[in-house]
């Protein structure tokens, strides 16, 4: 089986994980071990284990009705149950977006679907996830694949309301004429959760499948929360169809905006290929067709014929069901895989080394200092020592002196850094407030109020516009503040560097531009939602207002992440320079001590060597030992270089 299989990638991505989990945990028990661990050190690591453990991994598939998306999802990730898992049909399928994952915390697989009618409310999904109570559950019984295709088939069932009632929950498209009396076909959920323990959801992978492009347009937290939160949204087009208008729409709408961004990753899958296998021409031929569809396709969506893959997820699946290699190979599904596994995989990985990975890794270097410095000045004690056998007790009681003029000089300092800790903790709790939760709760029910109040898309669109103008401001006057605080920091270090000498130790300064770009994200789109030639329309209100919800949902999410992530470096901030303090502090006292003791009683000058060489021989032990550590944090992933014969360029004959 070929090594660049997604599913072997993925495992291979867990047990990084579990590696580096072991490491974290490693560190913290030697910095318990060596007395080296403080309150906030330990609090950090807790964080970070837990990031570790809760990072998930969403694969988002985005189409029109009826490209293959959920076929896709069967060919690639549950092709071992040996059936169609996820209902998949001509015409609309999937009827609510549906997330497939692994709920470590929950006792039983199930299946949670969210009433549509929830859409009445201004709770955002994201939100309604937090209360089980609002979702019908039902348990899911794993040990049968029928049974479980069986229960999946609730997620895509539809009701009949009338149209009034369609319209009132914003399911009717924009000036659709509606009769008194007349019945629509609704979706029966408006969202699906479905947790069970299968290997990859396991490791932290979630499948979002989507419905078509109304449901998209109809609800806008997908688009704004959900897609943009996906490491990877694989656009499906299918070959029976072509590049259509809808295609066009949601690809220049939903997809294409998300792409801009190195966080994510897009991949484009031209599906349904099969349909131009014709054994009545050569192979040659049909190649050609297949190539000339995807660069179409290419040309439409504006991108490189090579980042478009043609692929039959039909085939896919029954061939991998089959067990056969021939029919695989031609259904061309593996190249899209080893896309998953090469670009996707290695740049959530990228991510996860950025947040996690660094700041651990920035610990165990202040460690590895503080140790190293140690070792340093056993080293130096040592030879001051080797050197006083024979002499006379002037020389010690001067090189006692030295050291207590040294300590003095030293105190003065760590007083002034004192002072400036003071200004540096003043400042960055005005940052805090700047970007505290309760002042844009406290926006955030004005507007909700002002919106309940007025149902007119105008009212609406001014309620917007006053949210994220004030928003923006705030924003703007954090970014302020958070120039104020690194240029503190970094005058701190500078100053205690140079009036000291130690050495040179780099502060970490807090990043907020990705809070900055984010906001300005949600921003531009508010403004091109608010003046917008759809929303004028009054049916429109409904869906300007669930817009709203969402959008101020996830600015909410922007403001709750920077605080928390202002919270934690604040607290950080400062500590490599504290430790090297307290270490420098603490190093002049025992060399006093040492000379102290010395000059007391000659005999012990041969014990204290002999304390000090065996104090070396176990700092250069335990620089071994971290080092060892900080080679398993830094550890890349396994490489798993893809076979020549199915690597990603694979052609579909
Ligand atoms: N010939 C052929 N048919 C396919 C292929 N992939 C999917 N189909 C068929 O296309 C139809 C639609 O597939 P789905 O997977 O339900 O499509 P979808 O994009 O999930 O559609 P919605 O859920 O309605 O948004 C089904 O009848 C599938 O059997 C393929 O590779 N080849
Ligand atoms: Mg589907």
């Amino acid at each position: 089986m070929a090594k660049d299989r997604f599913t072997d990638q993925m495992q291979a991505y867990g047990r990084w994980k579990h590696d580096l989990i072991e490491a974290v945990m490693k560190y913290q028990n030697w910095l318990d071990e060596n007395g080296m661990s403080t309150p906030e050190a330990e609090l950090r690591i807790f964080e970070l284990i837990d990031a570790l453990r809760s990072d998930q991994l969403t694969i988002a598939f985005v189409a029109e009705f009826a490209r293959g998306k959920t076929e896709l999802i069967n060919a690639i990730f549950f092709s071992e149950y040996d059936r169609r898992l996820l209902p998949s049909e001509a015409g609309r399928t999937t009827m609510c977006p549906t997330e497939l994952l692994y709920d470590s915390e929950a006792d039983q697989s199930y299946i949670r679907l969210l009433p549509i009618e929830t859409r009445l409310e201004d709770t955002s999904i994201q939100e309604f996830k937090k209360q089980p109570i609002h979702w019908t559950t039902i348990e899911l019984d794993t040990g049968s694949s029928e049974k479980m295709a069986d229960a999946f088939r609730e997620v895509v069932r539809t009701k009949t309301v009338t149209a009034e009632r369609a319209q009132e929950l914003g399911l009717l498209e924009p000036g659709q004429p509606v009769e008194a009396g007349e019945k629509v076909t609704i979706p029966m959920w408006r969202h699906a959760l479905i947790s069970f323990p299968h290997p990859l959801l396991k490791e932290g992978l979630t499948i979002l499948d989507t419905p078509g492009l109304n449901a998209l347009g109809a609800e806008p937290e997908l688009t704004l929360n959900m897609l943009p939160n996906a490491q990877a949204v694989v656009f499906v087009l299918a070959a029976d169809t072509g590049v259509t208008k809808s295609d066009m729409e949601m690809w220049n709408h939903h997809v294409k905006p998300l792409g801009g961004d190195a966080r994510h990753g897009r991949i484009v899958a031209l599906n349904k290929v099969d349909t131009l296998w014709d054994e009545l021409k050569d192979e040659a031929t049909v190649a050609a067709t297949i190539r000339a569809q995807r660069d179409t396709a290419a040309k439409m969506l504006g991108i490189d014929p090579e980042n478009v893959f043609p692929v039959s997820a039909q085939k896919g699946l029954l061939a991998k069901i089959r067990h056969d290699q021939e029919l695989l190979e031609r259904s061309n599904i593996l190249a899209l895989e080893s896309i998953l596994s090469q670009d996707i995989l290695p740049q959530k990985q990228h991510i996860v080394r950025e947040n996690v990975v660094s700041e651990v890794g920035a610990m165990a270097q202040t460690s590895r200092d503080l140790l190293a410095s140690r070792l340093a000045d056993a080293n130096k004690q040592l030879s001051e020592l080797r050197n006083l056998s024979g002499k006379n007790e002037d020389v010690i009681a001067h090189l006692m002196k030295k050291t207590r003029e040294e300590q003095i000089t030293y105190h003065k300092s760590v007083e002034s850094f004192q002072a400036n800790r003071k200004i540096f903790s003043e400042q960055h709790k005005l940052l805090l407030k700047t970007l505290s939760l309760a002042e844009l709760d406290r926006l955030m029910s004005k507007t909700r109020k002002e919106m309940t109040k007025t149902w007119t898309t105008a009212g609406l669109k001014a309620a917007m516009k006053e949210f994220f103008d004030i928003t923006n401001n705030t924003i703007r006057e954090a970014g302020q503040q958070v120039d104020k605080v690194n240029t503190l920091v970094q005058t701190i270090y500078r100053k205690f560097h140079q009036e000291h000498g130690l050495a040179e130790v780099k502060p970490k300064l807090f990043s907020f531009t990705r809070y900055k770009r984010e906001m300005e994200r949600l921003y531009h789109e508010a403004e091109a939602y608010r003046t917008s030639p759809l929303t004028t329309m009054t049916e429109q209100s409904f869906v300007v207002k669930k817009f709203f919800i969402s959008m101020v949902s996830h600015a909410r999410n922007v403001f709750f992440n920077a605080h928390q992530d202002a919270e934690a470096w604040g607290k950080a901030a400062m500590a490599p320079l504290v430790a090297r303090i307290k270490e420098h502090k603490s190093q002049m006292e025992r060399r006093l001590e040492s000379l102290r003791r010395i000059n007391e009683s000659r005999d012990t000058l041969q014990s204290r060597i002999e304390a000090l060489e065996k104090q070396v021989a176990k700092l250069s032990r335990q620089l071994a030992d971290i080092d060892a550590m900080m080679e398993t944090i830094n550890k890349p992933l396994e490489s798993f270089m893809p076979e020549a014969e199915d690597s990603g360029s694979a052609q579909v004959a």
